[in-house]
């Protein structure tokens, strides 16, 4: 009999800056307790789940911003009902929030998620590597982006820990669009990817079909379950964030690439798919069968160059 775990994309529809992290706790032990009537043993749960979207606000009072938006301990008082409800129910689980801690005499802050086991112990920590954004004002912009003003880039690296009987990784939001990231979790035998995200529907930097960054999300995310063969599970926080709107489209998608279930909704939803978490060993054992095929002496470039440069082979000076 394969491997089988039910997991749950717990989508959060919109946090306002008015919602406190007890409003946004409440919320999240809803979807717990529908993904628990629904079979679900593992929920994933978004990017940032305790506050609204914060760095698209600028805001220069640090301590304000630390109060309002960061988790000084995981869980806290606020946070406690959400690790106590989904022990009590036996269910794992993925959340992401804004950690901020004291690591080599400095407070350091990271867009973090954390995998908790369904007996409530901490398994593992992933700090977001892929900041998008920028770290300046730009008053004339309808939003901010503001993830590198607010945290530093992660210092933990993509690793997998053994969960429930799986090997299981983590991603945040933009680390999907950059294959590296899930080819590193597949070098270590990634079978499921959990991914939270809040991806707004405008892009800020030039006008932009809303359907095509849509579009884009879809495709990424078949492309990298496919590409690395493991089960990916993205979920959304989205809707209207004190009119500012972000999209959903959670999903859960299978090593095959297909896409086996996808929210309707931008509010909060519960979605849910019993994995076949063997399904994958066909496709690591042929088509991905990394030690058979890939070639790494040719893939130098991917690590020792990082911004793009022009070196074609016909020119004198090209480097290969
Ligand atoms: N959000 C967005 C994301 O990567 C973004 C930011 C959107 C960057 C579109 C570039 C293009 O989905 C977060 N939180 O990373």
């Amino acid at each position: 009999m394969a491997r089988h775990l039910k997991i749950a994309a717990a989508q959060l529809g919109p946090l306002h800056r008015k919602d406190t992290r007890v409003d946004a706790t409440r919320r999240l032990v809803a979807l717990l307790r529908e993904a628990h009537g629904m079979g679900a043993k593992f929920v994933v749960f978004p990017e940032l789940a305790f506050t609204t979207f914060f760095p698209r606000w600028w805001m220069e009072d640090q301590a304000e911003v630390d109060r309002n938006y960061f988790e000084r301990t995981l869980p806290s008082a606020d946070t406690q009902p959400l690790f106590d409800a989904a022990r009590k129910l036996g269910i794992g689980f993925y959340v992401g929030y804004a950690e901020l801690t004291e690591e080599q005499g400095r407070p350091r802050r990271f867009n973090t998620a954390v995998l908790v086991g369904p007996d409530g112990t901490l398994v593992g920590k992933y700090r977001k590597v892929h900041l998008p954004g920028h770290a300046e004002h730009k008053p004339k912009a309808a939003f901010q982006h503001l993830e590198k003003k607010y945290f530093e880039v992660g210092d933990l690296g993509f690793r997998v820990w053994r969960f429930m009987d799986t090997i299981t990784g983590m991603l945040i939001c933009n680390d999907r669009r950059w294959p590296e990231a899930f080819r590193v979790l597949a070098l270590q035998g990634a079978e499921i990817v959990a991914l939270g995200f809040n991806t707004p529907t405008e892009n800020l930097h030039y006008p932009e079909p809303p359907a095509l960054r849509v579009h884009h999300h879809l495709i990424m995310a078949q492309a990298m379950a496919f590409q690395n063969a493991t089960w990916l599970i993205e979920t959304a926080k989205c809707g209207h964030e004190d009119g500012f709107r972000m999209f959903g489209h959670s999903l859960i998608v299978a090593p095959s690439g297909e896409i086996a279930v996808k929210s309707q909704t931008e509010e909060d939803e519960v979605i849910c798919y019993n994995c076949d978490i063997d399904l994958a060993a066909n496709l690591k054992k042929t088509m991905f069968n990394f030690a058979a095929h890939r070639r790494p002496e040719h893939y130098k470039l991917i690590v020792e160059r990082v911004g793009a440069e022009v070196t074609p082979a016909n020119e004198p000076a090209a480097k290969r």
